[in-house]
């Protein structure tokens, strides 16, 4: 059935997205490793129970893929695409919905063909255990063309949307991810470098200071690179997500403490490579990639 989706990454927003469409009845697929599937008896609801979302491994799947939804981590997609690359066609849709910039074009390079889409969620979701998720929050999911095309958006936005994890197609969608990349950049270093909420950062000086530098050198780049209104007054804007997310930890602080990689080369390396390809100094990016990298990165 051309409307069954398939979906890597069962972490936090993969899973529950994962089994809110299994209970609006929509049949998804997880797509799971060999020993993520041996454990796996359907994910759990916090509150909730099981919810019992099909699931296969790679080599089980035998058939082409139509529709594919990527929610893992920027730095696993592209060795977790490679062994389901045989079964991409012309009419393979491809949503990735990841923290970060970068890897869109790598797939893109890799997988002309595809058809792909790009998108952004403020669904809250923890991840309890490997397969257990505690939603926290509804959220606004945007999913919109990568490459600006927009014939069939609203079929697939309309085909991963359901009452309880709600998706819009979105005509602007490279303007947001931008802007979520520069509010990541603001926030999720500076939370790993004083080890503090979110909201404590606007309460120390130094990492006030840090924030502001930060932006004013994404605001910079984004000049350089045309896309200034995509991110007017970025401080007052970062300021503002600072107090509304005031009580979470960042999703690096919390790779860190967890001993997990994190996700700064797609983020403040992303920023940091496209600065130097524009002969653009960003010192304050550049120390703290450095030292997200460099102390708490385990690769
Ligand atoms: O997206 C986030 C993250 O932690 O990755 C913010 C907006 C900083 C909220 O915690």
């Amino acid at each position: 059935m051309a409307e069954q989706w398939l979906i890597l990454g069962a972490g936090s927003i993969g899973g529950l997205w994962a089994a809110r469409l299994h209970q609006a009845l929509r049949a998804p697929t997880l797509l799971l490793k060999e020993d993520a599937f041996a454990d796996y008896r359907g994910l759990t609801i916090d509150g909730e129970g099981i919810v019992p979302v099909a699931a296969a491994t790679p080599s089980q799947l035998n058939r082409p893929i139509d529709r594919l939804l990527v929610c893992c981590k920027s730095y696993q997609t592209l060795d977790a695409l490679s062994p389901l690359a045989p079964y991409f066609h012309n009419e393979t849709s491809l949503v990735l919905v990841q923290n970060g910039l970068g890897i869109a074009e790598e797939i893109k390079a890799l997988y002309p063909r595809i058809k792909l889409y790009c998108g952004t969620t403020t669904a809250g979701a923890n991840r309890l255990d490997r397969f257990t998720i505690r939603p926290a929050g509804e959220g606004e999911t945007l999913i919109g063309a990568f490459d600006g095309s927009v014939r069939e958006l609203k079929t697939i936005a309309d085909s991963l949307s359901c009452e309880a994890f709600p998706v819009a197609a979105s005509d602007t969608i490279q303007a947001l991810l931008w802007r979520k990349l520069a509010i990541n950049c603001a926030i999720n270093p500076l939370t790993v470098r004083y080890r503090c909420h979110n909201g404590e950062l606007l309460d120390i000086e130094a990492a006030r200071e840090d924030m502001a530098a930060i932006c004013s050198e994404f605001t910079e780049v984004s000049e350089a690179l045309g896309r200034a209104d995509w991110v007017p007054n970025l401080l007052a804007t970062v300021t503002q997500v600072a107090e509304q997310t005031g009580n979470n930890r960042s999703s690096m602080l919390q790779d860190v403490e967890a001993g997990q990689r994190t996700e700064i080369e797609a983020i403040t390396g992303y920023l940091c490579r496209e600065a130097k390809r524009l002969a653009i100094p960003t010192p304050v990016n550049e120390s703290l990639f450095q030292e997200v990298v460099s102390t708490h990165s385990p690769h």
